[in-house]
């Protein structure tokens, strides 16, 4: 074998009209503004997620989390066809020979830092993502906390690249999309497509991608999103993410024994499934909406949290705890900002459209409050204990 046929190519190799400074500018805006809404998004997700976030998350409208986290699980699915474009466009730089003066040089090394940064951070939020909404969990890190850290790295690196490259992007936009005048000079072939159809192209196969996947959030989508995960489908149309099987809780959950502890302080109440049964009952209508992005919405029936609380005292403004019977798993216990348990459409569940909760929805009963992300949807309660 020749020994030339092993070497790397070289920038000059690349001849193709596409791959140009025009094309990868206009697929960037595009792609920039995927991630500052999959960035903006998420930082609306993780603030719904902690129980002490920078701002209270609100009860109102129920609905929004549902719509931010599918537009953050669109947004995210469409950059993925733009940014294979983007990398492919911009590829034969990969390859340009250093510059010599030492102070260029380090310039250039600077910005390329940043750069393989950037694509190192958007590689990892979209693989890590869609991981995510295919529900398929192969890392030993903690999914969310991982993801958060490293949309900030993606920002930051997204940032330092548009301000290197303003001038260009400036220059490259404000002339016709066909101009040469920023082409590398090796770039002289032009094939079957012009550079329009290409740019054109990329935003079609971000549409279909959205399309496809996107019908586990929206139900009007949901028989072209031959692509679109959601968890097991489950009575009333909600799917069901863990089931009471996989949490281990099926004889606790149907044991006559079973009761409901309400405490505040030294104040406490056990209640039966029938007990629950025979306090006042009210209906609503709220949505499971899971990080992963599938939602949908239930009829509810059951009893008014602020109900149960008022049962052992305790005063409004208060954070609550919640236990599940559920042994092992990261949620197993989870904390109700004060905001939603004061908040009349919060329910301790007993009923899914019209029907007895099903064990795997969370018989003999489970949290359902507005505005919140599925996984703080405790299901199986054992415990609520005021804060
Ligand atoms: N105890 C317990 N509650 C839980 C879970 C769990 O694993 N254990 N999963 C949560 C997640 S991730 C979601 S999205 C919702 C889904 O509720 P569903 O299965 O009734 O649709 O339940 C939440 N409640
Ligand atoms: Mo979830």
């Amino acid at each position: 074998m020749k020994l030339e046929a092993l070497a790397p190519p070289r920038e000059a190799d690349f001849t193709s009209r596409l791959r140009s400074p025009a094309v990868a500018a206009r697929v960037g805006v595009w792609l920039g503004i995927c991630f500052v809404i999959a960035f903006v998004t998420g930082l609306i997700s993780h603030e719904a997620h902690v129980t002490h976030p920078f701002v209270g998350f609100p009860t109102r409208p129920v609905w929004l989390y549902r719509w931010t986290q599918a537009l953050h699980v669109a947004s995210g699915t469409a950059a993925i066809p733009l940014l294979l474009v983007k990398l492919w466009s911009v590829f034969p730089k990969l390859f340009a020979r250093p510059p010599r003066r030492i102070t260029e040089l380090a310039v250039e090394s600077l910005e390329r830092g940043s750069i393989a940064v950037l694509v190192g951070a958007a590689i990892f939020q979209l693989a890590s993502g869609v991981a995510n909404t295919a529900q398929w969990y192969p890392w030993g890190f903690h999914f969310r906390a991982t993801h958060y850290a490293m949309a900030w790295i993606a920002l930051g690196a997204l940032a330092v690249h548009v301000a290197v490259k303003l001038p260009l992007i400036r220059s490259v936009l404000g002339s016709p999309i066909e101009s040469a005048e920023h082409d590398r000079p090796s770039t002289a072939e032009s094939g079957p497509l012009d550079r329009r159809t290409l740019v054109r192209g990329s935003l079609l196969a971000a549409g279909v991608a959205v399309l496809a996947t996107a019908g586990s959030a929206v139900p009007v989508l949901r028989r072209v999103s031959v692509f679109g995960v959601r968890s097991g489908g489950g009575p009333g149309g909600v799917p069901i993410n863990k089931s009471a099987r996989a949490a281990d809780v099926v004889a606790a959950a149907l044991s006559p024994s079973y009761r409901l502890t309400v405490r505040h302080g030294a104040r406490s109440v056990e209640l039966s499934r029938a007990d629950l049964e025979g306090l006042r009952q009210r209906t609503g209508v709220l949505p499971i909406a899971c990080v992963e992005g599938w939602s949908a919405n239930g009829t509810w029936d059951g009893v008014r949290l602020r109900d149960l609380l008022d049962l052992v005292g305790a005063p409004r403004g208060r954070d609550v705890r919640f236990t599940s019977l559920q042994q092992h798993g990261p949620y197993k216990v989870t904390t109700l900002p004060s905001q939603f348990a004061d908040d009349p459409l919060t329910l301790v569940a007993l009923g899914l459209d019209g029907e007895k909760l099903a064990l795997d929805h969370g018989y003999p009963c489970r949290l359902i409050a507005p505005d919140r992300p599925g996984v703080l949807q405790t299901k199986w309660l054992d415990q609520v204990e005021v804060l």
